[in-house]
């Protein structure tokens, strides 16, 4: 079967990477559409028309078996929009508002997103539906994506900016202090060494990824025998050779974009 994982930027590589590790007898297209990038800095409206054509364009080119949309801030938008136009099945990233609250023990959980994915209507729904009684506290970051896909261009990124993009999500003290936090935007998981040093204090870090990998396995049915263990066709918008470089260390190589 071929999967398309689709992204921004580079952030869908966290996800990608774990879909791979579940099925490597899969084979992958990812797509990055960085020209558009970030998507956070966008409209609701504009997002909707940007992604919901250019899935179709990319489901008529590469027939895939399943989409997924590695991106809380398209799929917290698009999900339904594509699932009324297209007929291939589709597996979003939201944020993991649920296991989040379920696992906090101080009852003080942040969700770090981008500015968009915790401005949504979907988002505050999460909360509604899954809070479980717990203080969830939304951090929209504007710079945090960026620095990210810096980092992992190899470009130098100071701590400092990295320490006070997450500095909102350290709420309380001592037994009421935040424990848990969701990592809303798939860029983030890329940083999480960082971030893990840099933070405040130790707390636990939700990454759906491995969430998203079992539902992608589970809607593909049995696995075949083949492995090819790795994305086999890169797409970006604007930035090839970045992002060519950028996933070597993800595959132990080089993939052409
Ligand atoms: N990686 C995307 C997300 O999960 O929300 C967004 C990154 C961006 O475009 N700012």
């Amino acid at each position: 079967p071929k999967i398309l994982v689709f992204d921004s930027g580079l952030g869908g590589l966290s996800v990608l990477r774990e879909i791979v590790g579940a099925r490597p007898d899969a084979h992958y297209v990812y797509v990055a559409d960085d020209a558009f990038f970030p998507y956070g800095h966008h409209s609701e409206e504009q997002i909707i028309a940007r992604v919901v054509p250019l899935i179709g364009e990319l489901i008529a080119r590469h027939a895939p078996a399943l989409v997924v949309i590695a991106c809380n801030t398209a799929s917290t938008l698009v999900m339904s929009h594509l699932r009324s136009t297209y007929s291939v099945p589709f597996v979003g990233t939201v944020p993991a508002i649920k296991p989040a609250c379920a696992a906090s023990k101080t009852k003080r959980v942040s969700v770090l997103g981008t500015k968009g994915t915790v401005k949504r209507e979907y988002t505050k729904r999460l909360i509604e539906d899954f809070a479980q009684g717990c203080e969830v506290t939304l951090v929209g970051s504007a710079e945090l994506a960026s620095l990210a896909e810096s980092a992992l261009s190899g470009d130098d990124v100071r701590d400092e900016d990295i320490a006070a993009e997450l500095a909102p999500c350290f709420v309380g003290s001592g037994e009421d202090r935040t424990d848990t936090i969701v990592l809303a935007c798939t860029h983030y998981p890329l940083l999480l060494e960082r971030l893990m040093r840099l933070a405040p204090w130790p707390v636990d870090w939700i990454d759906p990824a491995p969430a998203i990998a079992r539902r992608v396995s589970a809607l593909l049915g049995s696995p075949g025998r083949e492995s090819h263990a790795g994305a086999e066709m890169i797409f970006t918008s604007q930035r090839p050779h970045t992002l060519s470089r950028a996933l070597m260390p993800f595959f132990g190589g080089r993939v052409p974009a």
